[in-house]
């Protein structure tokens, strides 16, 4: 009997350990303990918003998709300062077990002074980060999940200089592919924007959460074990285009264009003259670390920074 529930408990056990969320947050020099999901939430004071479960969130309509839980905030809630521009780093559990899928990092700008109060559900969150097929195959490649745990089960993202001032939440999110259902790791935190500027995300980059995904998204309703993975090298990343791809940017040529080109889009050399090298199709790699493949993408496609390890054409 004894024996049968050690077993019992091992055999618990890596359920346990092969999922989990995101366990803190650095800002600069300063830490961030997280939200512990398994203690009782009395007395807990976190930046992060209160999560529920370890365990993945596999209908993308899923009422909890935007932060992991009912969408309140918690008692004691805690607000991080932040200038845009800066880093902000999360941490998930060491070592994060699912190497294959796309990391994405969004933000949402809460109505009023503070988003302590305010339902995660009824907020529209923009993309600022992602991280699809980084190289390789979709049965075999490497990805931005792998990304984060060769960089200490951690991902760095920067707050875009141009956003508003305000509060927002930012949500992190993890999507594991090994097994459909597709799995949504996402957690929020606080944080409270000065030094940002004026440039506002477009409709067509704003989403709700549940809303932006659907699980027959082809990035979601994927089988990275099918016979075409092993030759695909490309991978839609789901949810809606970058924050500050669309919109005023897509206006091209205009006399004052070039003064809203974000900082984060690099357009080609000369993106309408003829490619002089092989080019880069949609969602493919342009760009980054150590990287040496064309930068050229295809038209009408440019090539935007993901992050330093990875620019993507879209
Ligand atoms: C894929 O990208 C990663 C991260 O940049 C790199 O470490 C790895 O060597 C690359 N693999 C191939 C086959 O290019
Ligand atoms: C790696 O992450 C852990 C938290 O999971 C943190 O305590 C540690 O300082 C990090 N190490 C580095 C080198 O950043
Ligand atoms: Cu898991």
């Amino acid at each position: 009997m004894f024996v049968q529930l050690i077993t019992l408990a091992l055999a618990a056990l890596p359920q346990t350990l092969a999922h989990g969320g995101v366990l803190s947050i650095s800002i600069g020099s300063t830490w961030y303990d997280g939200w512990a999901p398994y203690n009782s939430p009395v007395g807990q004071t976190s930046i992060i918003r209160p999560w529920s479960t370890y365990n993945p969130i596999t209908d993308a309509t899923d009422p909890t998709i935007s932060c992991n839980d009912d969408g309140t905030s918690g008692a004691l809630q805690l607000t991080a300062p932040i200038t845009a521009g800066e880093k902000i780093t999360a941490y998930w559990n060491q070592v994060w077990p699912h190497p294959y899928g796309p990391m994405l990092v969004y933000m949402a700008q809460c109505p009023g002074t503070t988003c302590t109060g305010v339902n995660s559900d009824t907020l529209s969150w923009f993309k600022i980060d992602e991280s699809g097929l980084i190289n390789g195959t979709v049965y075999d490649g490497f990805w931005g999940d792998g990304l984060m745990i060769a960089d200490n089960s951690s991902w760095t993202t920067t707050i875009p200089s141009t956003i508003p001032n305000g509060p927002y939440l930012i949500r992190f999110e993890t999507i594991a592919l090994h097994s459909l259902p597709a799995q949504f790791y996402p957690e929020c935190a606080q944080l409270m924007v000065s030094g940002g500027g004026s440039l506002a995300p477009t409709a067509a980059e704003l989403v709700k959460f549940p809303g932006a995904y659907s699980n027959t998204d082809p990035g979601l309703d994927i089988d990275i074990y099918s016979n075409e993975a092993q030759t695909e090298t490309t991978y839609p990343i789901p949810g809606p285009p970058l924050y500050g791809t669309s919109g005023a940017s897509s206006s091209p040529s205009g006399p004052s264009s070039t003064s809203v080109i974000p900082t984060t889009t690099i357009s080609s050399t000369s993106p309408s003259s003829t490619p002089t090298g092989p080019t880069v199709p949609e969602y493919g790699q342009c760009g980054g670390i150590g990287f040496t493949g064309s930068t050229v993408c295809a038209s009408p496609y440019k090539c935007n920074v993901v992050n330093p390890y990875y620019s993507q054409c879209y």
